[in-house]
Formats: structure tokens, C-alpha cells, sequence
């Protein structure tokens, strides 16, 4: 058995939320390893979020990895809404008093921060097999892994829950310990990454009769583009033909006509669920992001919660070694998951409100273009939708 080794944090994963949990602690002097599964070339290849809100861009120039953001992101003010053949836009600047949110991969994203980790020379260890978890209920947890076939021991003060839904952390709490809550959609996205320019400057959000879809964008040269499909479909049955064709029929005759088609550079399907789990901290071991919430990506909320989250566990982790305080680690769980649950809500509502229904029949289509209707005419109607994309405030002051 190897000699145990000792840091003040592990973090598990290195996706946006470690990597971005890494740098907090960095600025504060306090010390981290990351233990990733995958190899970095991995991390990076998987396409995911598109949206940033201004509470993430703020995260992100905090610790100093801002500026090529900065200089390639896209700020949009607002987007459209599609339905019945037409398109309304909802002008999220003017609605909520100055705020936009920035177009910049969850790729590009990732590999600032990487770098940035890597300039430091800070510890990553990619292909870390087997990492597992231990008695994170008293004040020594412990963590296990493999590298290349030789195991490793790390004494620790914390854990930081940072691997995904999928990951190790979650998935070794006792069950009496914990209560998930889950709704799973009977759809998936099917995305296409393509280089073309994008059909619209800014994203269009489509209900039609043949399903939902969605245009967005990485660039002014790089468009990403998603439908609703089955949960039955496989990638393998969607050319490019076929899904260029798809997505043509889902938009209105302006965006038809202005559609660039092109090879598709990456194509995958992603099921939709709404999933949380209570609380979000287990004595000395925390979780954080994907780890403790899915959003359905319609209201493009994912990756802001998880950078908020690290925000709420840095900030009372840092005031446990600065201040002697243990106040902001005992408040942990209960200030994510108010911000948490209200992200919830407006995902799962924004989804019911744009994807087809066939259950519902023909009147449930009625109805969502009657409340789509009464949204862009009223004020209060599209502020509502124009106050929760831009994204709450991480104090909600009331
Ligand atoms: P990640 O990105 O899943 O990273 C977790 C990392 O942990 C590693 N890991 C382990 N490492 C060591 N040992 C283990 N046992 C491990 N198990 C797992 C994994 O390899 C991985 O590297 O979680 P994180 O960091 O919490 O980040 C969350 C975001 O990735 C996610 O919320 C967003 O991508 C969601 N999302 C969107 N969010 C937005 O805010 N705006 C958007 O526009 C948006 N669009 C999307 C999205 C997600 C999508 N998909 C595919 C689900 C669009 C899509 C299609
Ligand atoms: C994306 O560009 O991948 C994206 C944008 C907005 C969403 C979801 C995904 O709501």
C-alpha cells in the first residue's frame, strides 16, 4: 500500500465544475487535487451547453480566465419564440433592465480553465481509475484510486462532488441519507454541430406541431442545431439529409430560406430529465452541479447552476479555513437548492411549453400556443421568461 498523501480538498471530476471549484480554491491559497476519469481530450470533446449567464461570465473573470470569452463569445440581448409558423422576439435586455447572456461552448469553457489550471501547474490526475470515497461522515475523509495500475490514498479535510450524474460521490451516500426527486421526458434532443453560419444572429426557440427544435450557435461560423426525437431513435438513423430536412420543416419560411446546411462535425442524442437531490452535502463530502441536479436543457440552466453552486461551496469552504467558521457549510445545501428548484421550475416549465405532446393530444397544442400567444403580448408575460433565461440573481434578497 502506498504511502497516504495529503491535500485539503479532492475534487472528483474535472468538467466545468471542478475545474472552475479548482481555480476558487487556487485564489484563496488553499490546496486541491482533481481526480478525473476520463482523459482531458475526453472532457473536451463532449458538445454541451451553449449559454452563459451573467453570473457565470462574472465566475469566470473572477478567477481570471476571462478574456478569450471576452473576445470570441457572443453577447446576445434577446431570442425568438417560433410558434404557429411565426417568430416573436423577446428582448431580454430591454425586459430586465440592461442584462444579456454570452453564446461560448462549454468546450471552450472547460479549456480556458484547464489551461489555466495547467499554467499553475496545479494537480490533475486524467484516467484516474476507480476512484472511490471514504468516511467522508468524520472529520478524515479519504479517497482511493488507481493510475495506471498503482494504487493511491488521499487524506483530506473535504470532497467536492464535482463527477456528474453519473459519477462516484452521489452514488455512495447511503440511500437512507438522501432523497432524489426525478421526471424524465419521453423525448430526447437530437444535435448537430456543423460549420455554417448560424440561420439567426440570435437563438430561435421553435414549438411546432412535428416537435420542437432549437437554433443556436458556437460562432458566427459554427452552428448548433437541435430537434425532439423519440427516446426510441438512434444517432445511426439520422443522416445529415435527414436531419437538415427535419429541421427545415420546423421553422418558419424566413429561417427556411435562410437555413445553411453542411456536414455534420458532431451528431448525438441527449435524453431530457428534471432531476435534484436533498440535501447536497453528507458530513464533509459535498456535491456539486450535474452531480445533484439534470436540468432539461430548454432553458439552458445546466452549467449556470453548477458554476453558481461552486460558488456557494468555495465561498464556505474558504470561510471554514479563513474565519474558523463552519456557518457557510451548514448552509451549503439549503441556499443551492432554493436557487436550484426555481431553475427547476422554469426548465420544466419552458420545455412542457415547447415540445410536441402527442399524449395530450390536439387540445394540448392549443393551449400551448394560447399561453405562447398571451406570453409576447403581455409584458409581465415575457418579462417572466426574459427574467429567468438571463438567470436569477445568486442572492435573491428577499
Ligand atoms: P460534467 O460536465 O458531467 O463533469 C463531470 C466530470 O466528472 C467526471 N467523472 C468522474 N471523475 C472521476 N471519477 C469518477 N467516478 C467520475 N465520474 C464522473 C466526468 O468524466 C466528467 O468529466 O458535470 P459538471 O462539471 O457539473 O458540469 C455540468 C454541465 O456539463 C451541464 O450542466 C451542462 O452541459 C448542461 N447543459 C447546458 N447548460 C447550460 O447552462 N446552458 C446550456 O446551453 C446547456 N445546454 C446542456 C446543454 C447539456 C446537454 N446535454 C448533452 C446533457 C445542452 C445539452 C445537449
Ligand atoms: C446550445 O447552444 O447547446 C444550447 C443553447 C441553448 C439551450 C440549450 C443548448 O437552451
Amino acid at each position: 500500500m502506498p504511502k497516504p498523501t495529503r491535500t485539503q480538498v479532492v475534487i472528483i471530476g474535472a468538467g466545468p465544475s471542478g475545474l472552475l471549484m479548482g481555480q476558487l480554491l487556487y485564489k484563496a491559497g488553499i490546496d486541491t487535487l482533481i481526480l478525473e476519469r476520463q482523459t482531458g481530450d475526453y472532457v473536451l470533446s463532449r458538445i454541451r451547453a451553449g449559454v452563459l449567464e451573467q453570473v457565470s461570465i462574472d465566475l469566470l473573470d473572477e478567477v481570471g480566465v476571462g478574456k478569450r470569452m471576452h473576445q470570441e463569445g457572443l453577447v446576445h440581448g434577446g431570442f425568438d419564440l417560433l410558434f404557429k409558423g411565426e417568430r416573436h422576439r423577446i428582448d431580454m435586455n430591454k425586459l430586465t433592465g440592461g442584462k444579456n447572456v454570452m453564446v461560448y461552448g462549454q468546450t471552450e469553457l472547460t479549456l480556458d480553465l484547464m489551461n489555466a489550471r495547467k499554467a499553475l501547474d496545479l494537480p490533475t490526475v486524467y484516467e484516474a481509475e476507480n476512484v472511490q470515497v471514504h468516511e467522508f461522515d468524520t472529520a478524515k475523509p479519504r479517497v482511493t484510486y488507481q493510475q495506471n495500475g498503482i494504487a493511491h490514498s488521499i487524506e483530506c479535510d473535504f470532497i467536492a462532488g464535482c463527477d456528474g450524474f453519473h459519477g462516484v460521490c452521489r452514488a455512495s451516500v447511503p440511500k437512507d441519507k438522501i432523497r432524489e426527486y426525478e421526471k424524465a421526458y419521453p423525448f430526447g434532443w437530437l444535435g448537430v454541430l456543423s460549420d455554417t453560419p448560424p440561420v439567426h444572429h440570435e437563438l430561435i426557440y421553435a414549438n411546432s406541431t412535428r416537435g420542437f427544435a432549437l437554433c443556436s450557435q458556437r460562432s458566427k461560423t459554427r452552428s448548433r442545431y437541435y430537434l425532439q426525437v423519440p427516446l426510441t431513435d438512434k444517432v445511426e438513423q439520422w443522416s445529415d439529409e435527414a436531419f437538415w430536412e427535419e429541421l427545415r420543416k420546423r421553422l418558419d419560411p424566413e429561417a427556411r430560406a435562410q437555413l445553411v446546411t453542411g456536414p455534420s462535425i458532431e451528431k448525438s442524442i441527449a435524453p431530457l430529465r428534471s432531476f435534484v437531490t436533498e440535501p447536497m452535502r453528507f458530513g464533509r463530502m459535498f456535491l456539486a452541479g450535474d452531480a445533484a441536479h439534470i436540468v432539461p436543457p430548454t432553458g439552458a440552466k445546466g452549467l449556470n447552476l453548477a458554476a453558481t453552486d461552486v460558488k456557494y461551496l468555495s465561498t464556505a469552504i474558504i470561510e471554514y479555513y479563513q474565519e474558523n467558521s463552519e456557518a457557510g457549510i451548514d448552509h451549503y445545501s439549503e441556499r443551492c437548492l432554493r436557487r436550484i428548484w426555481r431553475a427547476e421550475r422554469f426548465s420544466w416549465w419552458f420545455t412542457s411549453l415547447m415540445h410536441h405532446f402527442p399524449e395530450n393530444g390536439e387540445i394540448g397544442q392549443k393551449f400551448q400556443d394560447a399561453e405562447l400567444d398571451y406570453l409576447i403580448h403581455s409584458e409581465s408575460g415575457s418579462r417572466t421568461i426574459a427574467e429567468n433565461y438571463v438567470g436569477l440573481p445568486m442572492d435573491f434578497g428577499d
